[in-house]
């Protein structure tokens, strides 16, 4: 069951560019960076409200948001939903036949376990669903 709007994922160029205008212009809590190895990719949390904004810069060329800013610039990548449980929610979907990106939890960010779906499924959005560590 899907419990709130855990972040919404932007793709940006470089965090040391784009950090100063979400927590000086915008005034949100900047939480820090951390990289996650198994996406390839460094992020920047910044909390707002109950959510957070999560700013990703590709840590390697074949990073999936490295072919995402080649393809589209910078933008909005995904939106991520926090669950109780994420093993059940994805073999539930697996179930119905909703086309999984992951079909197992992987890490994410602040010991999370994270799971995509398909954006050709979604109405066009990358969709992540997040058993959350924070
Ligand atoms: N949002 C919406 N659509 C997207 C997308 C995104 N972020 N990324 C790709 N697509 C679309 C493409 O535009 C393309 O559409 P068309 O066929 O209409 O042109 C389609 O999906 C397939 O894209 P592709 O570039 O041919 O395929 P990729 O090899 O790039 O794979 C995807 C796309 C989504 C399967 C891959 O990026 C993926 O597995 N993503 C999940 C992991 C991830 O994004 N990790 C980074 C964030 C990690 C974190 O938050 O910690």
């Amino acid at each position: 069951m899907l419990t709130k709007i855990n972040h919404i994922g932007i793709a940006v160029n470089s965090l040391d560019s784009s950090i100063p205008f979400y927590r000086d212009q915008l005034g949100m809590t900047f939480e820090g960076t951390e990289i996650v190895e198994e996406q390839k990719v460094k992020v920047a949390f910044f909390l707002v409200g109950e959510s957070r904004i999560e700013l990703l810069e590709a840590t390697a060329e074949d990073s999936p948001v490295a072919k995402f800013l080649a393809k589209n610039g910078e933008g909005i990548h995904h939106m991520a939903y926090e669950v109780d449980d994420i093993s059940a929610t994805l073999a539930r979907l697996k179930a119905d036949g909703v086309r999984l990106i992951d079909e197992t939890p992987r890490k994410g960010a602040h010991n999370s376990l994270i799971a995509f779906l398909h954006p050709k499924v979604t109405g066009g959005v990358l969709t992540e669903i997040c058993q959350c560590g924070h």
